[in-house]
């Protein structure tokens, strides 16, 4: 199949709306750091329903980020955006993918990538912030945990305002509707969420064995998933470990003794500048906080700071006080 002509790489301005925590930004975003693709960020705050503004939706009828803007072209969906700035990013960037689009290599690269990218990601997230006994596991403190999940199911009742105050668009809001009705009425049954790790236990299982294979052949020991360069397969990966990692998953699915090559390669992967600059694990608390931005000050932050400064004022109040009767 030919490769499509390139449109104007690098002149025109590219811009990413994009959401810090979301998994499917995250994976765009290490492909523009990877690549090498001068780029700006647009903060969307999916939490406060942002990407359901009519700007907005008028960008990406599927209400949702990653979008990427490339001059005047707008590309939405992670798998559809890495594909076009791989194609249309060649001369001065680094391929993501191994040359010889016949070879064995591509095809595994594609394979894999694919494979990766079938993981029901979101729907395990929602699960997790859905159910107390495991939304306790994820890596966050109390207070943003608590922000996170109150607002992510809050999204039935963004869209049904939108549809009265913006009628035009009520077809993207009602298909966007409809999928969150079906995601949200799923997360409640926590077998579906086992189902569907166990999905992940076999891909992971796969994964194990194709570096495995790799580690065996002398020429391979330094490869990464499917070559010695760092393809758009190992993002997926990278991003999906990420992940596990931060809804506590990670000794469940890697450890040395459960599968080494796995934990070899996480290991590599957080020295990587791209995955520490995108990936949920180095994301710190004040990042969390500045990302949950004024809203999330008011419902947690502030108050607590307001308790604690009005505790102490009236505890050395006490204190003065009883040193003066003495
Ligand atoms: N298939 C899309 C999925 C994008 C997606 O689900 N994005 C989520 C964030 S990770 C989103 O925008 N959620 C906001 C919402 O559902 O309101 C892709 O690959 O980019």
């Amino acid at each position: 199949m030919a490769r499509p002509e390139a449109v104007n790489p690098g002149k025109a301005p590219v811009v990413l709306y994009y959401y810090p925590l979301s998994y499917y930004s995250q994976k765009v975003r290490m492909a523009l750091l990877e690549k090498g693709i001068p780029h700006s960020l647009e903060f969307i705050d999916i939490v406060t329903g942002e990407n359901y503004e009519p700007w907005f939706v008028q960008i990406n009828p599927a209400c949702e980020v990653p979008v990427l803007r490339h001059g005047t072209k707008i590309v939405s969906g992670s798998q559809k955006i890495v594909d076009y700035l791989e194609d249309n990013f060649i001369q001065g960037f680094t391929q993501l993918q191994p040359a010889d689009r016949a070879g064995l290599e591509f095809h595994k690269c594609r394979y894999l990538r694919e494979a990766i990218d079938e993981v029901p990601v979101e729907f395990i997230t929602y699960g997790y912030f859905r159910h107390a006994e495991l939304l306790e596991k994820i890596k966050v403190p109390d207070f943003v945990r608590k922000h996170l999940g109150d607002r992510f199911f809050q999204r039935q009742t963004q869209l049904a305002r939108q549809i009265q105050k913006h009628p035009e668009l009520r077809a993207s809001y009602t298909a966007k509707l409809r999928r969150v009705e079906a995601n949200d009425e799923k997360v409640d049954d926590i077998h579906a969420i086992n189902g569907a790790l166990n999905e992940v236990e076999a891909i992971l299982d796969k994964i194990e064995e194709h570096l495995r294979m790799n580690t065996s052949v002398a020429a391979r020991k330094d490869w990464w998933l499917c070559s010695a360069e760092f393809t758009i397969a190992d993002i997926s990966l990278a991003i999906l470990l990420s992940r596990l990692y931060f809804l506590g998953l990670a000794q469940r699915f890697w450890s040395i003794a459960t599968r080494p090559y796995l934990a070899i390669y996480y290991q590599r992967l957080n020295d990587r500048a791209s995955y520490q600059k995108v990936a949920i694990t180095h994301i710190t608390t004040g990042d969390l906080i500045s990302l949950g931005g004024s809203s999330l000050l008011l419902s947690y932050g502030l108050p607590a700071l307001g308790v604690a400064t009005v505790v102490g004022a009236l505890t050395l109040a006490a204190v003065l006080f009883l040193k003066r009767r003495k």
